[in-house]
């Protein structure tokens, strides 16, 4: 039976000794078993075609997730070197939606973004930048935050730009937000404004080493009065504020490792230097101290009235060489032969005007030459700034008035 089922298995002809009955039994086996070979090839092909469809689906969308990764890295990579063409290329790969509210929320995301290449994009006067803006800050939620807690949030989200145009957008929109989360809390967004800054100047004062006068609470407040439209704020919400911020500083993004608190706002310095006389041209060495946007300089640490003042405003400063090392010069930029407005002492004690058309400044050393050249720098640059500050104060001032 068994060499009879092989001889099957092998050919197709019926051995001759079995009964008809044998033979139709074992003719049915064999159409079964072709059935089933059938069957089975059939489910083989169906399996391998469903395979296939499954690996090319996977590789397909594989390759396609890979390639849009890759987009979206090199889209952030080029918006870190310039945020316009970065957003561009992420539209233009469908990649990004263009519009101020998808490209706010791929801002306020900011995976793999630059703080500076934000601020940057944020600050920018166009009406369509202005617009992201506006979408971004409103993307920060500042309900029942206090104003210290609200800007914590704010300046973390992106890196504040140094010009006072872009800055003074920045803020104005922060504090329109800050008002909108939180109405009654100021009388006016200028107010919410102005107390940002002097809370952000604040920071700076507390906790920037160069500056030694820490101002007090009592002064906080002080400096504060009638910012209110011409009112005063509560003295509680400006004790908190105080001792919030000299708690804990602000954390400023530090993308370059320049930032806002320590160069832009208080770039106060003091130290020996040597200054050049004005009329006569003999080196005098000076104990200088730079604050408030003026340069004092003083005989002795300990002198209580300087020997001269040169307020900084309008002045440039630039590198010179001389015999004396690490030297730099304080100009009047395109007027080589103006007068310089200064004060100094005369021997006899009288404060007369200065001589000076330029002047002549040099450091003990070259690492000194840069912080001070950085530092009067950044004070003369603020300037600006302070002008617009200034206007708004008086804005607010003279609502009372009205
Ligand atoms: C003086 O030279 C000092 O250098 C003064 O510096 C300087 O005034 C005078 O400039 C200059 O004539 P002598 O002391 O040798 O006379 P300081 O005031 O620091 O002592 P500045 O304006 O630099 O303070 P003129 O411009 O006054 O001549």
């Amino acid at each position: 039976m068994l060499q009879g089922h092989l001889f099957i298995e092998n050919g197709r002809d019926l051995p001759d000794d079995l009964t008809p009955e044998e033979q139709q039994e074992l003719e049915n086996i064999r159409r079964r078993k072709q059935e089933l070979l059938e069957d089975i090839q059939r489910l083989k092909n169906e399996i391998a075609e469903v395979t296939s469809e499954i690996e090319n689906l996977g590789s397909t969308e594989e390759r396609k997730n890979m390639q849009r990764n890759k987009q979206v890295a090199m889209g952030r990579k080029k918006f870190n070197m310039d945020p316009k063409k970065g957003i561009q290329f992420l539209i233009e790969n469908d990649l990004l939606k263009n519009t101020s509210d998808d490209i706010a929320q791929f801002l306020y995301k900011g995976e793999g973004l630059n703080k500076t290449a934000i601020g940057d994009y944020l600050g920018e006067r166009d009406d369509f930048n202005i617009k992201v803006l506006q979408a971004f800050v409103e993307l920060h939620e500042f309900t029942d935050l206090n104003l210290v807690q609200a800007l914590r949030q704010f300046l973390w989200s992106f890196r504040l730009p140094g010009e006072a145009q872009k800055i003074d957008r920045m803020m104005e929109t922060f504090a329109q937000r800050y008002c909108h989360c939180n109405p009654g809390v100021f009388q006016s967004t200028d107010t919410c404004y102005i107390l940002s800054f002097a809370i952000i100047m604040l920071n700076t004062s507390l906790h920037n080493p160069n500056v030694k006068d820490k101002p007090t609470v009592e002064r906080f407040i002080s400096m504060n009065r009638g910012i209110n439209d011409g009112g005063d704020l509560p003295e509680d919400l400006l004790r908190n504020l105080y001792e919030s911020i000299k708690n804990e500083p602000f954390k400023i993004p530090e993308d370059d490792g320049n930032d806002l608190t320590h160069t832009f706002f208080n770039p106060d310095r003091e130290g020996w230097l040597l200054k050049l006389g004005g009329r006569v041209k003999t080196w005098k060495r000076r104990w200088f101290i730079l604050t408030d946007n003026c340069l004092y300089y003083f005989e002795y640490t300990t002198d209580k009235e300087p020997r001269g003042i040169i307020p900084l405003e309008n002045l440039s400063i630039k590198e010179v060489e001389d015999k004396k090392p690490n030297c730099f010069e304080l100009f009047i930029p395109d007027s080589k032969d103006q007068v310089i407005k200064a004060c100094k002492t005369e021997a006899d004690g009288r404060v007369v005007e200065g001589n000076h058309t330029f002047y002549r400044i040099s450091a003990p050393t070259a690492e000194e030459k840069e912080d001070w050249m950085k530092s009067i720098k950044a004070a003369i640059s603020r300037d600006p700034f302070y002008e617009m500050l200034a206007a708004r104060k008086k804005k607010v001032s003279s609502m009372k008035r009205h």
